[in-house]
């Protein structure tokens, strides 16, 4: 059969995936948190992983290559999804995209106002999606991390951000006002290999569609 290459990001994605890798017979060699290893081997003959940025996965996988890759929902709706098959919800590293302000700041009231908000974000696209619909009046700045800093310093009105436990939030005195979309991580298929070796992808998305608990 011919060789599969999984793209994985190391941290919530690597450990919340790895149950489900075990449930289609896959264990990796090496631990990506302690090996600096970016390409590894299984416990499958044939099946390997390699460790990419987690904003990076849909591009390994878009251009194939890798076969195989698992991404936030928010990753996959900055990227677009070009030559991508998405045939799984995974259910793990599950989150919500939303829009926070500082504990002072009337959001509800400089919307209703028709303010130009300035939002700082990771999530540019969807971000400008999502205000477009709402017809709110926004500059977006991009930033790569960090983004609950930006109001607190003055960079913004507000933040487009992933949010789970709240804590985050809570520490930095920001409370979040909308939520745009839940997230949680999807599997994706280049849309050539699936076609092109589908007796060896179509068995692992079987794997995890059972270990995720989703029909066929
Ligand atoms: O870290 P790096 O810059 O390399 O990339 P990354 O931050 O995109 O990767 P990683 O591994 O942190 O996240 C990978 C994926 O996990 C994301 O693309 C999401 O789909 C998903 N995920 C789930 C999360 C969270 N939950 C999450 N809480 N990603 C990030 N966070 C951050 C959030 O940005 C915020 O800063 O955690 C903080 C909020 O957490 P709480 O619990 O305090 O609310
Ligand atoms: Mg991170």
């Amino acid at each position: 059969m011919s060789p599969i290459t999984i793209a994985l990001s190391k941290g919530r994605i690597f450990e919340e995936t790895l149950p489900l890798l075990k449930a289609a017979g896959i264990v990796p060699r090496d631990d990506p948190e302690t090996s600096r290893k970016l390409i590894i081997a299984t416990s499958r003959p044939g099946v390997r992983l390699i460790i990419v940025r987690a904003s990076d996965t849909p591009t390994y996988v878009q251009y194939g290559a890798a076969d195989i890759g698992i991404a936030g929902k928010d990753v996959l709706l900055e990227h677009g999804g070009d030559g991508l098959y998405q045939p799984l919800d995974l259910g793990i590293a599950a989150c919500r995209l939303m829009v926070a302000v500082p504990q002072g700041f009337d959001y509800a009231q400089a919307v209703k106002q028709g303010a130009r908000l300035r939002v700082a974000t990771k999530y540019v696209q969807t971000a400008r999606e999502h205000f477009a619909a709402k017809g709110v009046h926004v500059d977006l700045i991009k930033l790569y991390g960090s983004m609950e800093l930006a109001p607190l310093v003055g960079l913004a009105d507000a933040i487009v951000d992933l949010v789970s436990s709240g804590n985050t939030l809570k520490a930095n005195n920001l409370r979040a006002v909308e939520q745009i979309v839940p997230i949680s991580a999807r599997l994706i298929v280049n849309v050539a290999a699936l076609k092109l070796k589908r007796a060896a992808i179509q068995p692992l998305i079987d794997a995890f569609a059972a270990a995720t608990g989703k029909p066929k």
